[in-house]
């Protein structure tokens, strides 16, 4: 007799590191960016989807999961503070977003320890450095005429894993993960 083994395919999912804002930074930046949102045309990212990512992932399966939570359960940094003060536009990926000027030492390490730990875990991470970065809108062709905002600030207290879905309605984000900094 004769038996067939179907192997199944390992269960993956596509996951980024983030800094999540609270919703009171969700609020604080929805009224400073609200003139700038309405002024810039291209597609927004819905509120509840802001995030800056530390370190995207892509598609990963469970073991590199595992392992790249214990990169980010081993990482103890301190809180710190963030000033979103700076609107940018990038002409090629066609996107406005709103950043740090000044990204604060502890946020760098945060984002190349993960990519680094991450690397570490078998996963092929993008080069590119890290630019800290919070996408507000897509398909934006050029960039605004007034980019000026009164500036958000946040008390950074932790960072999150993100898992990514592509549905018929859109991106849904959801934290499956979060890691205090103390
Ligand atoms: P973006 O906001 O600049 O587009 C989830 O896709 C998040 O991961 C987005 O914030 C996106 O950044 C970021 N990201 C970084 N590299 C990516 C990639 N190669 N593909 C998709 N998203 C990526």
């Amino acid at each position: 007799m004769c038996s067939t083994q179907v192997e199944s395919a390992p269960k993956t999912e596509r996951l980024f590191f983030a800094l999540w804002p609270s919703d009171a930074v969700r609020q604080a930046l929805r009224r400073h960016c609200k003139a700038l949102l309405r002024h810039s045309g291209g597609r927004p990212v819905a509120p509840e989807n802001w995030h800056i990512t530390l370190a995207f992932l892509g598609t990963v399966e469970a073991t590199q999961r595992a392992c790249a939570e214990q990169v980010a359960a081993g990482i103890h940094l301190p809180p710190f503070a963030l000033r979103l003060d700076h609107v940018g536009h990038w002409a090629r990926p066609q996107v406005l977003w709103i950043g740090a000027s000044d990204t604060p030492d502890t946020l760098r390490s945060l984002a190349d320890r993960l990519a680094q730990g991450s690397r570490d875990c078998g996963l092929a991470l993008d080069k590119r450095p890290f630019v800290n970065h919070l996408t507000l809108k897509r398909k934006v062709d050029r960039p605004p005429a007034k980019l000026d905002i009164k500036p958000v600030d946040w008390a950074v207290t932790d960072f999150v894993l993100v898992r990514s879905r592509t549905l018929p309605e859109g991106v849904q984000y959801t934290v499956v993960n979060r890691w205090p900094l103390t």
